[in-house]
């Protein structure tokens, strides 16, 4: 089923200047980007899209981190795309995350893991809702979907 995930290239990834690297890859599997936009998140926002983990210990210094530079929205489009996208995102640390994975290649502690990655259908229309309007993201075809999908 296709599907639109959220992630999202925290500050870590920004300012280690990973963005093009980390694009790539979803890229080159076949994914679709259909929104982005470089976004400095506010406390508000950042404690919203967490809310989550407020009961958390490292529910402030996550916080801290998501408000401390830009991050780079991204809402991304493919066949099971959530799921696929977790995959290619890796495990939440980064020392047990696969090689191979982006967390596993270029992250190296649990609170600068570089990534974010929507990890089922009802958070990804949440997270997409809070950080994109629905004229920001874009619907278009890209004709190499005759080789990507049977
Ligand atoms: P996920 O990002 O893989 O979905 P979650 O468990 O939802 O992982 O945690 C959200 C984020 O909170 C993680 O990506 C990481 O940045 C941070 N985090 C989670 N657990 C810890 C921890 O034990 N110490 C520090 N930061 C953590
Ligand atoms: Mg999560």
């Amino acid at each position: 089923m296709i599907e639109k995930s959220f992630v999202m290239m925290k500050p870590d990834a920004v300012a280690r200047r990973l963005m093009g690297k980390v694009l790539t890859r979803f890229e080159e599997k076949g994914l679709k980007i259909v929104a982005m936009k470089l976004i400095h998140i506010n406390e508000d926002l950042a404690k919203t899209h967490y809310g989550e983990h407020s009961d958390k210990p490292f529910f402030n210094d996550l916080v801290s981190y998501i408000i401390s530079s830009p991050s780079l929205a991204m809402v991304i489009e493919g066949d099971d795309a959530i799921s696929l996208i977790r995959k290619i995102v890796g495990a939440t640390n980064p020392k047990e995350a696969d090689l191979g994975t982006i967390r596993g290649d270029y992250a190296m502690d649990m609170g600068r893991n570089i990534i974010h990655a929507s990890d089922a259908p009802e958070s990804a229309k949440r997270e997409i809702n809070l950080f994109f309007n629905e004229e920001e993201i874009c619907d278009y075809e890209i004709t190499d979907n005759i080789w990507l999908y049977e």
